[in-house]
């Protein structure tokens, strides 16, 4: 047998150990491992019963996903699951770790199962586009219930080893050794002392009645989703109720390939492993982070207000400093406010809030920050003011503090020189609401020094953020794409598209709002302000669109003053239609000499998946992004591209390059400066590959 399932016999059980790091993935190679050492278990008249265990971290952490969209290699898992289900000694799982999805299957095969206490166990196939293909979605129902197996399958979420022995998924949790128990628990199975359990005969399959509402009410809840594995679960958690175990098993089975070959799994594997790509900086190899405990933050705006309860919230003390103790006092009020909602929804307890807001402190003297060992400025987003901050930081700032700027825009390079320790220096751009957003952008300057970068990525890791390196570029990598999907959207809209047809189409496509929607969240006085700042060297010949810059002249500077795009009626959450911005948008049109066109759905998505892309492209030219996949990552944890279809770039390859890269030609015959493809769409269609062929291996 190879060496990835080890075989030892211990009194009368036979210890089966998956070795297969880092997280015991049940690849071809532990599967062909159990099936061989269960036949030699069966066989073996010495042996009484079966223990299956893992070595290192983790029971497994299921299927190997490379192997997903691969030619399947015999057996597969439900073949080997069948097999320890039907041996006739009794098998027992001892679990510890994070055993998931094809893991959890495994030991739910076996005929008891012990965790350790610190175990945890999810069915998280859900979000990889996919459902339990092993058994999970007919014999979680069996052992739980429909209604806490549904929330299980499809929140995708794990519970702790207590909850699943209060819920029945497991027979018992061990204090000490899991093995030993297990063993013991096998022992006692084989001498009839424990008897094993008959999912044919769960308590739940008597009362098909509520088995088939819980269905039906998730099933409701459902329809409005483009997801299509919760679905599937849905369809095979009623099938439970219907059929006999082996029939559902093979609905299961049949739905688990449909969605195996599905393009929304394709994408939802990408993003699984393009999230684990970004934080792996190669090039750091060797850098010792620095070590963090006291934060400065200056600055107690929206942005300061939300990175200090991100601080707060990962255990840091905090001192926040205000220009003035007015502003000051505001700041602490808008981050005691966010504790106080989160408490008040029951998301916190209040001594946890307490304790977080005793690890804050005030100040109005920058001299507080001192000790500081990594400070972030949040200040207005306006060069010269940076600039001052900096040449102060590098005055108060204690040796070898990590000195960080939030802009989303600037370039930082001045900054560093402003401070006088350019090597300390990095922008750590973080997204509104900066304590909910899970992206943060990691800006170094060619002098940041290693081991801040190191910092840096350790410090997202510890914020519980996502680190994706950005180069400098005016917008880095996520204001980038997103400005040009905002340009292609106003384009539309100059042409004779309607705000509410684009937005909707956005919407449509996977997008929790539209752009102007989100523009009016954002408020239009950001973008405003850019667009003036770079007025200066903007290409004279380059399309311009103006109606943005009426709406602000107007006063409608977004939802926070009941108008922009759309207009609020006494605070509204939705947007209506106003004729104002109508003829607006009608009067630019005569003026630039528009002769409106119709665009439908298909085309708003098509021009903004385009310009996305191309503009994606761009920063792998420019070398500002590393890889596409980064590019993906921060757009779907940044700009709340659909996590569904895998980021822009890996949309444009499920799409075809080709296509798009007509489109964009097509586009381009118009406003060349904008549409133009990057050089990079006919290289990768000349050899016949994708995006993808460029992320790291
Ligand atoms: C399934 O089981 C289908 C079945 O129902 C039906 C079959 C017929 N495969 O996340 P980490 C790698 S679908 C391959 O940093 P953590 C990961 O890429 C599967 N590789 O660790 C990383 O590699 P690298 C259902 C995997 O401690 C390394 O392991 N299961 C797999 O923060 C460490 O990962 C899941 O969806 C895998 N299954 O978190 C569980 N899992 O070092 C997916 C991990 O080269 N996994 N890797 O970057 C997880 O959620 C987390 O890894 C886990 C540990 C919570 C387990």
């Amino acid at each position: 047998m190879g060496e990835t399932v080890g075989y030892r016999v211990t009194g009368d059980v036979a210890l089966l150990t998956i070795g297969n790091p880092p997280v015991n993935a049940l690849a071809h190679a532990v599967r062909a491992g159990l099936a061989t050492g269960l036949e030699r278990a069966g066989d073996d008249p010495e042996v009484r019963a079966i223990v299956i265990c893992a070595k290192g971290r983790t029971f497994p952490a299921g299927a190997d996903i490379t192997e997903f969209g691969k030619p399947s290699q015999a057996p597969n898992l439900p073949t080997v699951c069948a097999m320890i289900d039907m041996c006739e000694k009794p098998v027992v799982a001892a679990l510890h770790g994070t055993p998931r999805g094809g893991g959890v299957e495994l030991a739910l095969a076996c005929h008891a199962r012990v965790a350790s206490a610190a175990t945890t166990i999810g069915l998280p196939e859900v979000k990889l586009g996919l459902l339990p293909g092993a058994g999970g979605t007919q014999r979680v129902p069996r052992l739980i219930g429909a209604k806490a197996a549904l929330d299980l399958i499809l929140s995708g979420d794990p519970m702790t080893a207590k909850q699943a022995l209060a819920a029945g998924l497991i027979d018992a949790v061990s204090d000490k050794e899991p093995v030993k128990d297990a063993v013991d628990l096998a022992l006692r199975m084989a001498d009839g002392e424990v008897p094993r359990k008959d999912l044919q005969d769960s308590p739940y399959l008597a009362d098909p009645q509520s088995w088939l509402a819980a269905v039906a009410e998730r099933r409701a809840s459902l329809s409005g989703s483009p997801l299509k594995a919760p679905k599937r679960i849905v369809d095979c958690i009623e099938v439970g109720a219907l059929m006999p175990l082996e029939a559902g098993m093979k609905f299961e089975r049949a739905a688990f390939e449909d969605l195996v070959k599905s393009d929304q799994s394709a994408a939802l594997r990408h993003v699984f492993f393009a999230e684990r790509t970004a934080i792996k900086q190669p090039q750091l190899a060797g850098a010792t982070p620095r070590t963090i405990r006291q934060i400065g933050i200056v600055g107690a705006g929206l942005m300061g207000a939300g990175i200090t309860v991100a601080c707060l919230d990962a255990g840091y003390n905090v001192t926040l400093v205000e220009r003035d103790i007015d502003t000051l006092e505001a700041g602490v009020e808008r981050i005691i406010d966010i504790y106080d909602r989160a408490v008040d929804k029951g998301r916190m307890k209040a001594d946890a809030r307490d304790q977080r807001i005793a690890r804050l402190s005030g100040h109005t003297d920058p001299g507080a920050m001192a000790d500081a060992d990594l400070i972030v400025e949040a200040v207005v987003e306006d060069a010269r003011t940076k600039e001052g901050v900096f040449r102060t930081l590098g005055r108060i700032a204690k040796p070898g503090a990590i000195l960080a700027t939030n802009t989303s825009y600037l370039d930082i390079r001045p900054l560093a020189a402003a401070s006088g320790r350019p090597e300390d220096v990095i922008g750590l751009h973080f997204f509104s609401p900066a304590h909910v957003m899970p992206l943060l952008e990691i800006i170094p300057t060619d002098d940041s020094a290693k081991d801040v970068q190191a910092t840096a990525f350790a410090l997202a890791r510890q914020l519980r953020k996502i680190g994706v390196r950005s180069g400098m570029t005016d917008g880095f990598i996520g204001n980038r794409v997103n400005s040009a999907y905002r340009q292609a959207a106003e384009f539309m809209l100059e042409d004779g598209a309607s705000v509410v047809e684009i937005d909707t189409a956005m919407r449509d496509f996977g997008f929790p709002m539209g752009p102007f929607e989100v523009s009016d969240l954002a408020g239009l006085d950001i973008a405003w302000a850019r667009r003036q700042r770079l007025a200066a060297t903007r290409n004279p010949s380059a399309r311009y669109v103006a109606i943005p810059d009426r709406l602000c002249e107007l006063g409608r500077l977004g939802r926070k003053v009941g108008r922009g795009w759309y207009t609020y009626p006494r605070g509204a959450r939705s947007g209506q239609v106003d004729p104002e911005v109508t003829a607006i948008i009608a009067e630019e049109r005569v003026f630039q000499g528009i002769e409106p066109q119709k665009f439908s759905r298909e085309d708003i998505q098509q021009q903004c998946l385009a310009a996305m892309v191309n503009e994606g492209a761009k920063l792998l030219d420019e070398g500002v992004a590393r890889c596409p996949s980064d590019i993906d990552v921060v757009m779907i944890h940044g700009f709340a591209y659909p996590r569904w279809r895998g980021g822009p770039m890996q949309t444009a390859d499920a799409e075809g390059l080709f296509k798009i890269k007509r489109d964009l030609e097509r586009l381009a015959r118009e406003e060349p400066l904008f549409w133009t493809p990057s050089p990079r769409f006919d290289e990768l269609v000349k050899n016949g590959l994708g995006f993808a062929s460029l992320n790291p291996k």
